[in-house]
């Protein structure tokens, strides 16, 4: 006779993926409780649904700019996103405004807004580069100039203290610290960016998102914080290189990629996004972090079905990529005032409207009208 349940046993444990004696905590062992409870429940939830997330979504759409209550998010499918992106570049420069001309007072508050909604909130930082004070979008070989021992340390120092300062600031009215996923140095193996592929080594990169996590963690004592590391699409680097640049467990606690070129139009492109976040999954679930598609989407949202046909998809195609716990697609810049048709969520009236009120009906996909309580 076939053992048959000690089979089921080893598949059940394959199918979690985790090595059972693996120590699952927050890179920050002193976490805020709602920290904490934040990396539970995003831990839990995953199993069941993905987050939808959008990135500045509070703060204008394709035809405003900050009006209260408006998202093109939730004009069009009638629900907040589970997910709130923000970006904090140029808070280094002591900016009233970040890159994008988003106020950061105003960010603050509308931070705090979907805090109270049961969002979830995640920072990126394209900062500028300390030493020549160019855009992130700058090559000049820069990491090993800012590390401790480098020419613009003590410049860096002040970046991060005012990047710091931000952070420690985003509190709800009652003053309790808002937890956040704070995503510094994305995209490093593509080649853009100053801390990226063409102008580090994978040693100096893992330096600089240490120093980071330590300098935030141990020197400022922010307690509110989990840390996400989000390379490139797989697809530029292949599976077996990873974790190449990953900083270690001891310093991740959300592990995801960006990836706006699989669903872009290649034939195969649902197949790739699958393996991909199956992939993710796996790697992630193996060392007790959370996956995430931290950023995807489709510029103008130009494939009218893209949202059902492509990104649920390719989630839903394989039941491992189903664990991820959230993906987010980026901005809905204002083309009166910044860049146009540079929007990744349909507006209303747009030819994708339709598709996306069917993405959000999915059991499976979350919105903030969907959430339980992932701070307790
Ligand atoms: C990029 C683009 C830029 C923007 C930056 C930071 O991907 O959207 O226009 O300045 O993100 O938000």
């Amino acid at each position: 006779m076939k053992p048959i349940l000690p089979l089921i046993l080893v598949g059940l444990l394959a199918s979690c993926g985790a090595d059972p004696n693996l120590r699952v905590d927050t890179v920050d062992p002193n976490a805020t409780p709602e920290t904490k409870a934040l990396f539970r429940n995003l831990d839990q939830i995953r199993n069941t649904h993905v987050l939808f997330g959008h990135q500045d979504d509070l703060a204008y759409g394709v035809n405003w700019v900050a009006e209260p209550g408006r998202s093109d998010v939730k004009e069009v499918a009638g629900a907040y996103p589970a997910v709130f992106g923000w970006e904090i570049g140029h808070i280094e420069l002591d900016s009233t405004r970040n890159l994008d001309k988003v106020d950061f007072n105003n960010m603050k508050r509308w931070i705090r807004e979907g805090f109270e909604m049961g969002g979830v909130i995640t920072i990126s930082w394209h900062l500028n580069n300390p030493v020549n004070g160019a855009s992130s979008w700058d090559k000049t070989v820069t990491v090993p100039h800012i590390l401790p021992g480098g020419s613009h340390h003590d410049v860096f120092v002040i970046y991060m203290d005012r990047m710091a300062a931000f952070l420690g600031d985003l509190k709800t009215t009652e003053g309790r610290l808002i937890p956040v996923i704070f995503r510094p140095w994305h995209e490093q193996t593509g080649g853009w960016f100053w801390w990226g592929s063409e102008s580090t080594t994978p040693e100096a990169y893992i330096a600089l998102y240490r120093f980071t996590v330590e300098y935030l963690r141990d020197t400022k004592g922010l307690r509110h914080l989990l840390y996400a590391w989000s390379p490139n699409s797989p697809s530029d680097y292949g599976y077996e290189n990873f974790l190449v640049t990953y900083p270690g467990d001891d310093y991740v606690d959300v592990m995801g990629f960006d990836d706006y070129w699989s669903l872009a139009g290649r034939e195969d492109g649902v197949n790739v996004m699958t393996s991909h976040l199956r992939f993710l999954v796996e790697t992630a679930e193996a060392r007790g972090k959370i996956p995430a598609l931290t950023e995807t989407g489709l510029e103008a949202v130009r494939d009218s079905t893209w949202f059902t046909r492509k990104l649920l998809a390719s989630i839903q195609a394989d039941p491992v990529a189903t664990r991820i716990a959230y993906a987010l697609v980026w901005r809905n810049s204002n083309g009166t005032v910044d860049r146009k048709d540079h929007y990744y969520a349909p507006y209303p009236g747009h030819p994708a409207a339709d598709d996306f009120m069917r993405f959000k009906k999915d059991p499976l996909i979350l919105f903030a009208d969907g959430l339980p309580n992932l701070y307790e």
